[in-house]
């Protein structure tokens, strides 16, 4: 085919895609695997690539143990109320019990972090989150997983995993492609962590036309992570849990820190407060245990994401949107102010920008809110991703079957967005899982897990021919037409991308149809997704850029069926506010208080679906940490009172 082919042999631990996740792993496996050959490949450059290479202003999953502030059980309660009762505690608590020294190395790294001047502790957003300067965020974690790795390769992009042939359901390493040379990457691994990241644009998103890319996760998330593991055949689980965000209009900035720091508030366009109109009806269809205002009022307890949504979406559909961020008040204090515009600066500049260019000062004019296109992602309020093992010492024997956060398949482990039923984990419990599985893979070699893994030539070269097909397909189709784009013969990656986010949105629950979906609108969804597929063989590429995106797409196709699959299983409206199912409109614990596990058979292509047991292994006794919170929360307030 005249593509150069780099073969890496003999890697002990590929990373493949270096993010948040990714990084972690680099790190930690040089520290338990001194001897170990450790290879990172990623699609962009490790210094500003992932969902972080804007920066990030603050960090927001923090125990603060040192500081007697919570437990890594309180954590687990926390992410468990707001996922409505659906997360792997097992692993929550194993990421919440170390992620306190992996942000403590990010200090030692050179990241700045605020500090509280009263008493010294990291300065606090709100419960869970600390603020830093963050602009520098990636470049940090990037050097010490690119001091720990033997390699990185930079602008390789992974297509698929390859499979040991010996017999047994076990990875043999990864193969893909340079997008700037064109050169095929084979990359011969004893295990492979995948930290390839969530997925943006598989939903048509609110911002098309002149604004199209600009979208609340990073644009270039593809969904890899999903579909690799997919592909091979990996469990994967909770992937009906998309997740629509509350955030700023248009700019798409993040919302908490003006939440939880700068106490901001919502309204509707006639300044009227609307979330508690619609939380007794809410109560009727998730029931009281999920939504309960006295007790929330009484606990603190925040109220789910999902829910807060679904009062958003209520109140513009029955005509009183826009929904308005009050901003004015806290402006008025020039720290708040400075801190407000900051938060974007080091986050998410095309908020700032886009205030500065439409002469929008939230000092004086409250800014709109909505609420985004649904995203594919594990981190955040979420947990999409793989079915992992757990720790041995946590876990119970249904999510126990070897190394932490081990797949299905044996050699394969995960981190962050990769990594199903750990949602709260965001920026440093991802890569605090990343450093878990790095530990782990050293132990699977080391225990001789690894003996005797086969990946034959016939294997490469079947999927080279497959990974670089779209190049042919273009050359030789594009001599049938004048022009480049419209072709009897292909499919170009972009209108591809456009048809995928057309169907996920309307027949999967997007943003057009207010995120409502049912079993029939899913059985039609999927059929057109299956079509599409045949039509994937004749997708195009122009050049290895548009190579990346033909592969970049394929990989959101396989991800958005994954997702439609899980959608269509689960026969209720677990998450109001993410998404409805109008068939089953109520939240059904009898039937469904259980997470969902599918497998896409490789050979076949058909999914097979089963219930896995939910296990609550927290108490659910409210904690002490919340206790010491309303303690301190009145001692100001007396304080103030006496100043008066
Ligand atoms: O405000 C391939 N996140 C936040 N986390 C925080 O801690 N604080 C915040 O303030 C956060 N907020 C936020 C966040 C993200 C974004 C985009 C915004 C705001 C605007 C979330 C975290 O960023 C997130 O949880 C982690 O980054 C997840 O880590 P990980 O490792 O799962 O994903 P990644 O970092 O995106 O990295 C993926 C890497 O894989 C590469 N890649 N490489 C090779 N082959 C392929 N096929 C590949 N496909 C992808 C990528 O290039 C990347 O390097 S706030 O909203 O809450
Ligand atoms: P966001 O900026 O929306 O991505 O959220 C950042 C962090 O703040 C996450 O931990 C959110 O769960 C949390 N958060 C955002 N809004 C609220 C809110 N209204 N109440 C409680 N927590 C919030």
């Amino acid at each position: 085919m005249g593509i150069k082919t780099i073969v890496e042999d003999n890697i002990d631990i590929l990373v493949a895609g270096a993010g948040l996740g990714g990084t972690g792993t680099a790190y930690e496996a040089r520290h338990w695997g001194r001897d170990k050959k450790i290879v990172i490949a990623e699609k962009a450059n490790i210094n500003r690539s992932g969902a972080v290479a804007q920066g990030l202003y603050a960090i927001n999953c923090y125990m603060g143990t040192r500081w007697g502030e919570n437990n890594p059980e309180d954590h687990v309660r926390y992410a468990r109320i707001d996922l409505m009762g659906m997360v792997r505690e097992d692993l929550l608590f194993d990421m919440a019990r170390h992620v306190d020294s992996a942000v403590h190395k990010f200090e030692e790294w050179g990241l700045p972090l605020m500090r509280n001047e009263k008493t010294g502790a990291y300065q606090r957003e709100g419960r869970w989150q600390i603020m830093i300067h963050g602009e520098s965020y990636k470049p940090i974690v990037a050097e010490a997983a690119t001091k720990n790795a033997d390699k990185t390769y930079n602008r390789v992009m992974i297509t698929h995993l390859l499979m040991d042939e010996s017999g047994r359901n076990r990875v043999g390493g990864a193969i893909g492609f340079n997008v700037r040379t064109g050169n095929c990457h084979v990359f011969k691994s004893k295990t492979v962590v995948v930290g390839a990241g969530g997925a943006s644009n598989i939903y048509k998103p609110r911002s098309v036309g002149e604004g199209a890319g600009r979208v609340w996760y990073a644009p270039w998330s593809s969904g890899s992570a999903y579909a690799l593991m997919i592909n091979a055949g990996a469990k994967m689980t909770q992937m009906e849990n998309r997740i629509v965000l509350a955030r700023f209009k248009d700019g798409y900035g993040p919302v908490g820190a003006y939440f939880l720091h700068l106490k901001t508030y919502t309204q509707n366009a006639y300044g009227e407060e609307y979330e508690s109109k619609h939380f007794p009806a809410l109560q009727k269809m998730v029931g009281k245990e999920y939504l309960d205002m006295e007790a929330s009022h009484r606990t603190h307890r925040p109220i789910p994401t999902c829910l807060r949504n679904h009062a958003i979406i209520q109140e513009v559909a029955a005509g009183r949107g826009p929904i308005h961020m009050v901003t004015m008040h806290a402006f008025q204090d020039p720290h708040l102010e400075e801190v407000g515009w900051e938060n974007f600066l080091g986050m998410t500049v095309g908020q700032a920008v886009l205030w500065a260019a439409t002469d929008l000062d939230p000092k004086y004019q409250n800014p709109e809110l909505t609420t985004s296109e649904p995203y594919v992602m594990g981190s955040h309020a979420t947990g999409c991703g793989a079915w992992c093992s757990g720790p041995a010492d946590v876990s119970p024997p249904e999510y126990q079957w070897g190394y932490n956060r081990m797949m299905s398949i044996e050699g394969l482990f995960g981190a962050g967005d990769a990594v199903g039923g750990t949602p709260h984990a965001f920026s440093s419990g991802s890569f605090t899982e990343g450093r878990i599985s790095g530990k782990s893979a050293c132990q699977y070699i080391d225990d001789g897990k690894a003996e005797g893994i086969v990946v034959s030539d016939s294997q490469i070269e079947k999927r080279k021919a497959e990974i670089f097909k779209p190049l042919e397909t273009y050359q030789v189709g594009r001599n049938e037409i004048v022009a480049g784009t419209v072709s009897p013969s292909y499919l170009l990656p972009h209108p591809g991308l456009q048809r995928l986010q057309k169907i996920m949105d309307e027949y999967c629950g997007g943003v057009t149809v207010n995120y409502m979906t049912n079993d029939k609108l899913l059985n039609i969804g999927l059929q057109k997704l299956k079509i599409m597929e045949e039509d994937l063989e004749k997708v195009g590429a122009e050049d290895t850029h548009q190579l990346m995106r033909a592969w970049e797409l394929k990989h959101r196709h396989r991800t958005s069926e994954c997702v439609m699959q899980h959608t269509l299983f689960r026969k209720e409206t677990r998450w109001p506010g993410y998404y409805y199912r109008g068939d089953a409109m109520k939240l059904d614990d009898k039937n469904w208080h259980c997470l969902t596990v599918s497998r896409r058979d490789p050979e076949t292509g058909e999914y097979t679906l089963e219930k896995a047991p939910l296990y609550h292994l927290v108490g659910d006794m409210e904690d002490k940490a919340l206790a010491d919170m309303k303690k301190s929360e009145k001692k100001p307030a007396k304080k103030a009172a006496k100043a008066k």
